[in-house]
């Protein structure tokens, strides 16, 4: 019996978030082992070049030694203490500084929670219940936001939940990623009713999909004329699009940011920022509730820090994003000459191909992509010893530890795939 035959005796599905599965490309996982720069190996001890990045985290490589040395040196000081540490205040100045949005930060133990309680807050804070997202935007579990979900619940076609009472459900109105029409014309049906308008700033969990130039801007502008708190999800693309994330890449202020994946350099985190008089609300300065035992862990804190000042580097972006054009100006050429017309989504180190001709701008352009073709691609991909995300709705992410001896390798297995699956 193998790994994974084993282990959906013991846990759901065989894993313990269901993308991993391959539900929608088919076939067993890969079982990893383990991991080293740009590359994962299994337990066969096959290796492969590796572009999930543990789904966006693992900006600077796996097991990056000036990671796993600070953890270690954590770790001999204690796993968990439950109370405050000299490492959290330094994490959180660093992210203060990084993105000059967030004056206070609070730092949770993963994505879901940050989001989970950055809406608590902000309903708390605007006096109001309604919240807006969009659809195909994914922003964790939690029961107000598996609503038209993307990532997991979108492959599994199941964008909302069994089990999220539509008397919650009901509290999230969902507009149309790029369609400001669509927010208006919602915010008008519920005047004065929503606290906050939650969005990825560049979507990436229906596929990539880049705002269009005044997208975000509009959102603003919005924001400020209704009195609504304006909360960029930067889980993804918090440290990743630039060292203050996509709100300092577009030039859009939230008021509210959600943070997770880079800034725990591989460990369990979350975190979720804003405006000083935003922030005060949370107990116990004030009254909004949320706390963790494991909240501003040790290991992770310590993880993290390391992360960003790596990211802090002069041209750690630049150089990033050189690497990352070399990948996607090859693939893209990829296409070209083999005259594919696929839309292809791409900013800084982040890149998704749509099975679709043409252009790939909204949630409906996204859902219109062959996923038949995308989990041959995929598979041809993992032939060739490339591992990409296990589902058409989710994001390729270049790390600063692929060589060019990864990014040739990888446009010849591109194109060998694409000629091989037509
Ligand atoms: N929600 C993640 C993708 N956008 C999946 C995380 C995982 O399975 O590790």
């Amino acid at each position: 019996m193998t790994i994974f035959e084993e282990s959906k005796k013991y846990i759901p599905g065989g894993v313990n978030s269901p993308v991993r599965a391959f539900g929608s490309v088919g076939g067993d996982p890969v079982v990893i082992k383990g991991a080293k720069g740009s590359k994962v190996f299994d337990e066969n001890g096959k290796e492969y070049i590796d572009y999930v990045c543990s789904w966006g985290p693992m900006i600077t490589g796996h097991a990056d030694p000036d990671i796993i040395n600070v953890v270690k040196h954590a770790a001999d000081l204690g796993t968990s203490f439950g109370a405050p540490t000299k490492a959290e205040l330094d994490i959180a100045k660093k992210i203060c500084e990084m993105v000059p949005s967030v004056e206070m930060v609070r730092i949770v133990s993963s994505g879901t929670e940050a989001l989970m309680s950055a809406i608590r807050l902000a309903r708390a804070y605007a006096k109001r219940d309604k919240i807006m997202k969009f659809e195909g935007c994914y922003h964790g579990h939690s029961d107000a936001l598996l609503v038209k979900a993307g990532s997991g619940a979108l492959t599994f076609n199941q964008p909302s939940s069994p089990g999220v009472p539509a008397d919650f459900a009901k509290h999230t109105l969902v507009a149309q990623y790029n369609d400001i029409e669509s927010v208006k014309t919602l915010l008008s049906e519920n005047k004065g009713e929503v606290a906050c308008i939650l969005v990825e700033p560049v979507a990436g969990n229906m596929g990539l999909v880049l705002p269009s130039d005044s997208f975000l801007a509009d959102l603003r502008k919005v924001c400020d004329d209704e009195g609504i708190v304006l909360l960029f999800d930067e889980v993804i693309t918090g440290f990743r699009l630039a060292a203050g994330g996509a709100q300092e890449y577009f030039g859009v202020t939230p008021d509210i940011t959600t943070m997770g994946k880079i800034i725990g350099g591989g460990l369990p985190v979350g975190a979720f920022g804003g405006k000083r008089e935003i922030m005060q609300m949370m107990s116990p300065e004030g009254p909004v509730y949320q706390a963790g035992t494991l909240s501003g862990n040790p290991l992770a804190t310590a993880a993290g820090l390391a992360m960003l000042d790596k990211l802090s580097q002069p041209n750690f972006y630049k150089d990033l994003k050189t690497k990352a054009d070399v990948l996607f100006d090859g693939m893209a050429d990829n296409c070209k000459k083999l005259g594919l017309s696929y839309a292809y989504n791409r900013v800084e180190s982040l890149s998704c191909i749509f099975f679709k001709e043409g252009t790939v701008t909204s949630f409906s352009d996204a859902m219109k992509s062959d996923t038949a073709m995308y989990a041959k691609y995929f598979h041809a991909m993992l032939d060739r010893g490339i591992t990409l995300a296990p589902a058409q709705f989710e994001a390729m992410f270049v790390s600063s530890a692929h060589t060019d001896d990864d990014i040739e390798k990888t446009i010849k297995a591109h194109y060998e795939s694409l000629k091989e699956i037509q």
